[in-house]
């Protein structure tokens, strides 16, 4: 039979759409020898979520899904009806997705067992992060967080499972759903940005390997924080002022390390009178950026230590945040 080799024709009409998450998760997997398409599958189940809860938030004036759902989540904080739309998108994903045993979310007090005996993977998620500005029509985000459990598959889920130090996170990322929506994430070699082309359904690669700045211009902080934080920090906030650094501040952690981790700056949510251990969350909110800024060059500590350092000691504890560009966090450290 005659045949003809294929030669990829690179005429303007058949202009490239760049490569798809899925592509680039198959072409990653080839990295890792003993890959079984696991941790892959896994990922698809993510984006396929985010993809579902970004149409949600799209949509929601139109939808009655704004405001209150009537619940307080285990933290104490009203429960907005897009935070429980997105918990059941995420949870319902990963359930059917079959990778994952065990899930810890920001909505839920206890551990979710999926009562999956095949299941290696523990996912620890924040569904959607920034409740003050669901509502308000400013970006927003989810924070995914897989480690692999610890303990033999198909036995009962133990605490070891799900509080584990942050660096044995295995994978790690977040959805930031505005302008676009993006998933970024990282497998511990490297993080890459992908934007959801939302008329074909598929995110495509668009930031590839992306590294922090070493410095930069930003610092962000709620400042009406600052009458009761430590001195350090309102010496270091006194010298971002004088050096003419810039304030920005979104209110939604995703958007504001996003910002930061594209152009240089440092997040700091210290502990404080109101938080007397930070607010962020450690399990579902901190780990996952303290990988993604690492792997990009950045720092991630408490003031302390890495935050990848910190042995969790219950679902939904707290720490204080400081994560950035490099050089940012050292001077942080300076005052500190
Ligand atoms: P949740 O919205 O998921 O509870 O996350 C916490 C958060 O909203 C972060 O996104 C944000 O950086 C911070 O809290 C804002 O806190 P504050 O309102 O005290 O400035």
């Amino acid at each position: 039979m005659k045949t003809k080799p294929y030669i990829q024709d690179n005429s303007p009409l058949g202009y490239t759409v760049g490569v798809t998450l899925d592509r680039f998760i198959k072409s990653m997997q080839s990295d890792f020898p003993y890959a079984t398409g696991e941790l892959s599958q896994l990922l698809r189940d993510i984006a396929l979520a985010s993809k579902i809860v970004s149409r949600e938030i799209g949509r929601a004036g139109l939808t009655h899904v704004t405001g209150a759902f009537g619940n307080t989540n285990v933290q104490g904080e009203e429960q907005q009806k897009l935070d429980v739309v997105a918990n059941i998108r995420f949870t319902r994903a990963l359930t059917k997705g079959g990778e994952v045993c065990a899930v810890v979310s920001e909505e839920d007090d206890e551990v979710i067992d999926l009562q999956n005996k095949t299941g290696k993977y523990v996912v620890a998620i924040d569904p959607l992060d920034g409740s003050s500005n669901i509502d308000v029509n400013v970006s927003i985000g989810t924070i995914f967080s897989i480690y692999r459990r610890v303990t033999p598959q198909g036995s009962p889920i133990a605490s070891q499972d799900v509080l584990q130090k942050g660096s044995q996170q295995v994978a790690a990322g977040y959805v930031l759903y505005g302008s676009s929506t993006m998933l970024v994430y990282t497998t511990g070699s490297g993080v890459n940005g992908f934007t959801y082309e939302r008329s074909l359904g598929e995110f495509f690669l668009s930031h590839p390997n992306i590294q922090a700045p070493d410095s930069g211009e930003i610092f962000t902080i709620n400042d009406g924080l600052t009458p009761s934080v430590g001195l350090g920090i309102v010496e270091f906030l006194n010298a971002c002022k004088r050096k003419g650094r810039t304030s920005r501040y979104i209110g939604s952690l995703v958007a504001d390390f996003h910002r930061n981790l594209l152009k240089g700056g440092i997040y700091l949510y210290p502990a404080s009178a109101k938080n007397p251990t930070g607010k962020i969350r450690l399990l579902y909110e901190a780990n996952a950026l303290a990988f993604l800024a690492e792997q990009a060059g950045g720092l991630a500590t408490d003031g302390k230590r890495r935050v990848l350092e910190i042995q969790p000691e219950s679902l939904h504890q707290r720490t204080p945040l400081y994560i950035g560009s490099r050089e940012l966090v050292d001077e942080l450290m300076g005052h500190l």
